[in-house]
């Protein structure tokens, strides 16, 4: 396996222009004809070379260049190249190939999900399913034929408008599709089945009719309520603050079984894995309902953050997706509770993309080499790309930042782009040199910050100096300093904000002042300043950045008191949380005895009984710090001993905060009928909260274990019912396993709900996990070839510390022998579950040795993928 490396980028040798694909859709057998009109580059390095065409798992049937027929014999065809050698400047090219969408089990290129033809291109899939340069600096007008039995697919569909259809001999019909827009080959995309479609209209602010349809099987007609809701907000939005109206006549959104993500941003066609189209209050979670309006509206953006200007090549993806989820980001912080969207996405980063960072597949937003590009749409290009983009907003501050956003549309509409032309359009209309913004690109690790504070009561001054410093990461031995916006506040003892009385050169934003840290070390002075002040740092995560504790417990727990940015008095009990859970642990691996910090208790008792308005926030303040994050600090990991120190916090609190959180639960009971207002939700998430806590009281308090039942069998929406099901999920006994079967009779025809049960299980701390994960895969419902089962019970069960990681190895052999059997079914799935062994390295000795040996296994399989192959190298390197 070669690795594809950004120095060796070259413009491509020929363009296409146009392109008629015509398919006849057979299970097994479609017949795909691809007909090009071809030209060499005139901005091409070499103007004489034979015509090179990606091309994988095809069966070559024909080929006419100039509608004269070419033998076979005098082309060169490889595993994944058609190589054509003497070809004209100007040429048309008529490609016939063959594929077999009922074998497709990769879900890349054309394949079948319960009975729908479907496509799946991005990144590298079209390839799949004819010859072409398939590289997304090649942009296309697209026409495309579809031929289907009818019977079998009354629905054709494909991207852009609709111009001809009609019937056929033979029981086929077929329908005719233009896409005025030149696209690349990834933004391409057919559907062909038994569909049903939902349909509304939109208007746009220059007063054009669009037709939005989303098209699902008959069964789920009536779950499509909110995707066209929130489509309809996220067009609105989109218009309002970027400026940007949607293109096409006609928008559709395809629901799908099996998927390999979450969705996908074809021009004018978006296909969504049904997790993110379908809900209703019984089956679907409040949670569900906002990933939904949050995906539904990520893809929308797309349009014009990847489908009117795109990359240039795939090292570039974060230009495309970097930026668009921070759109979606801002979207759902205007739509919902900033603060809490705010904090859900740190959470994300932090939990995941830190870690990332810091171990062996670390790489910058923009990478610079690999070896399967599937494997890089990771936390990193996405989460931490989108903080890229979030901090250039803070920097340059709303109004510029969407002026640099104008210009980057206006230079680059129909263009394929660099992560360097999207800087640049901000910086020319802004006016700044962002050069040593632009490390942030190509330097990967996640900075870490330094802050020491002086006070000089005499002069009244207060001095905040801050280093940073980023840790090497693999190929990156030295770091560069980085220009970051750091947010900050000054709190004055009644807890009020402090800014608007003291003297400093720094730029006010509201109440924070923006200072900006471009060195390794610098110094911020404040004068005037009436008080000593406690230091609320980095509001709003303004950069992603691990910040070393610097502030007393007591100050912490002040901060979260008062602080006026919500995201710090999150912060700040999160952080209070992660000291107090690690000091536990360091204490239990001394054998020494676990004892609750007061300062921390005495907070949480505060914030229990003094619950703010936005339910959610409390509910957030209260969850301690997942075990994902809190790893993350350990020189040497012992899971079980961290599950233990984690436990015993959680168990403290509850007991010492029963009659506290009991009163929370009764005191916040939503509405009977399902609403999904910040209000109710958050009633929702805080009762469940409080349950997680109660049950875990439960041995000796039997009705606290039937509050959770209670809740379980009187709850009218899915949300009550997996928060009562998630509590029971940690204490194994009779009414768990009641409760548990109960759900699945109840459900086991519905494969989204199924999912939750699977992951709820898979998840669980209780003795008895592996033994049913075991059984589960044996279930009925369960099936490795769809994407959403793998990850709900093997995704889950690898994130379990506990069980994936038992001593005996039992766990690490499960999931090693799942991804073996999986490699040769679906690569890009397969790569992922490879996830949790990754870090192997930072554990205790014995599972070490234990992952390590399973690493050297799973690369020594014979055909092993290049998506495996790549994960298990870098791992062991
Ligand atoms: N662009 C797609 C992701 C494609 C992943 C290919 N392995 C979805 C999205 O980010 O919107
Ligand atoms: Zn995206």
């Amino acid at each position: 396996f070669q690795p594809i490396r950004l120095i060796d980028y070259r413009p491509p040798e020929f363009l296409i222009d146009e392109l008629l694909l015509t398919f006849r859709l057979k299970q097994r057998g479609t017949l795909v004809q691809a007909s090009s009109m071809i030209r060499r580059n005139p901005s091409a390095d070499r103007r004489n070379g034979p015509l090179r065409l990606c091309g994988e798992q095809l069966q070559l049937v024909e080929l006419r260049l100039d509608d004269r027929r070419i033998s076979l014999q005098d082309v060169c065809v490889t595993d994944w190249e058609l190589i054509i050698e003497n070809v004209p400047d100007v040429f048309k090219l008529q490609i016939t190939t063959r594929v077999d969408p009922e074998d497709n089990t990769a879900l890349s290129g054309l394949y079948r999900s319960s009975a729908i033809y479907c496509t799946q291109c991005e990144a590298e899939g079209f390839r799949r399913i004819t010859y072409f340069l398939d590289r997304p600096d090649v942009l296309a007008r697209y026409t495309t034929r579809i031929e289907a039995p009818q019977e079998e697919c009354p629905v054709l569909l494909a991207n852009g408008n609709l111009v001809a259809a009609g019937e056929m001999d033979d029981g086929f019909h077929f329908a005719e599709w233009q896409d005025p827009f030149p696209k690349p080959s990834y933004l391409f995309a057919l559907v062909a089945g038994d569909l049903v479609k939902i349909e509304d209209e939109f208007v746009t602010a220059s007063g054009r009719r669009v037709t939005l349809q989303i098209y699902v099987h008959e069964r789920n007609r009536n779950k499509c309520k909110h995707a066209m809701v929130s489509l309809k907000k996220a067009m609105r939005w989109d218009e309002q603050v970027y400026g940007r109206e949607y293109d096409l006549d006609q928008y559709m959104i395809v629901a799908v079984d099996d998927f390999n993500m979450g969705a996908m941003e074809n021009k004018g066609l978006n296909l969504f894995n049904a997790k993110y189209v379908l809900a209703d209050p019984r089956s679907a979670t409040d949670q569900d309902y906002l990933a939904i309006e949050g995906v539904i509206a990520h893809e929308y953006f797309h349009n014009w953050t990847g489908n009117r200007i795109t990359c240039r090549d795939w090292f570039q993806l974060s230009l495309k997706e970097g930026l668009t989820v921070f759109r979606d980001q801002q979207f759902s912080a205007d739509m919902n509770s900033a603060a809490v969207q705010r904090i859900e996405d740190v959470r994300l980063l932090r939990q995941f993309q830190f870690r990332e960072d810091a171990g062996p597949m670390a790489h910058p937003v923009r990478p610079d080499q690999y070896l399967e590009i599937n494997n890089f749409y990771t936390v990193t290009i996405y989460n931490k790309g989108a903080e890229v983009i979030r901090m250039l907003h803070t920097l340059l501050g709303p109004e510029t930042f969407r002026r640099g956003m104008d210009l980057y549309f206006q230079r680059h509409d129909g263009q394929a782009v660099t992560c360097d032309d999207f800087v640049a359009a901000l910086a020319d209309a802004a006016d700044r040199d962002l050069t040593r913004f632009k490390h942030w690109y190509v330097q990967a690790g996640t900075p870490r910050l330094t802050v020491t504070e002086q006070w000089d009561e005499r002069h009244c001054t207060y001095v905040v100096t801050v280093a940073q410093a980023t840790p090497a990461t693999p190929g990156q031995p030295d770091k560069l300093p980085l220009h970051l916006p750091l947010l900050v506040g000054l709190l004055g003892s009644d807890g009020g904000d402090l800014a608007a009385r003291v003297s400093c050169p720094y730029e006010r934003r509201g109440n924070d002042l923006l200072l900006e840290l471009k060195e390794v070390q610098q110094d911020f002075v404040f004068r005037e300043v009436p008080e000593k002040p406690v230091l609320s740092f980095l509001r709003g995560f303004s950069a992603p950045v691990i910040v070393n504790p610097f502030q007393s417990r007591e100050e912490a727990a002040f901060v979260m008191q008062h602080d006026s940015d919500l995201f710090n008095r999150w912060d700040a009990a999160f952080s209070l949380a992660e000291a107090v859970i690690l000091e536990c642990l360091a204490k239990l691996v001394a054998a020494e005895t676990m004892e609750l910090d007061p300062v921390y208790l005495e907070a949480i008792h505060y914030l229990v009984g003094h619950p703010t308005d936005d339910r959610s926030l409390t509910a957030l303040a209260l969850q301690l710090p997942a075990e994902n994050h809190l790893l993350q600090a350990l020189k040497q990991i012992d899971p079980v001993a961290l599950h233990e120190a984690r436990r015993f916090v959680k168990q403290e609190l509850a007991g010492r905060l029963a009659d506290g959180l009991l009163n929370l639960y009764h005191d916040n009971e939503p509405s009977a009928t399902y609403r999904l207002t910040g209000d109710q939700v958050g009633r929702r998430s805080l009762r469940a909260v409080c349950l997680d806590y109660l049950v875990l009281l439960g041995e000796e308090q039997q009705d606290l274990l039937e509050l959770c039942a209670h809740q379980y069998r009187q709850g009218g929406t899915m949300t009550e019912k997996i928060g009562a099901l998630s509590a029971l999920a940690q204490v194994p006994g009779a009414l768990r396993d009641e409760i548990f079967d109960h759900f699945e009779n109840q459900w086991r025809s519905d494969p989204l709900v199924m999912d939750k049960w699977f992951a709820l299980q898979a998840a669980s701390p209780a003795a008895d996990t592996y033994d049913r994960v075991k059984k589960l895969l044996d279930h009925p419902a369960f099936s490795l070839k769809n994407p959403n089962k793998v990850r709900s019970l093997l995704g889950v069960f690898g994130q379990n510390h506990v069980h994936f990681h038992h001593e005996s190895g039992r766990g690490y052999r499960l999931l090693a022998d799942r991804i073996c059997q999986l490699d040769p079914l679906n690569p890009q799935l397969a790569a992922r579950l490879m996830q949790p062994f990754v870090t192997w390295r930072r554990y205790t000795k014995d599972r070490r040795q234990l992952m390590e040996q399973i690493l050297q296994e799973i690369g020594g399989q014979a055909g092993i993928s290049r998506d495996v192959y790549e994960i298990v190298s870098k791992s062991l390197a």
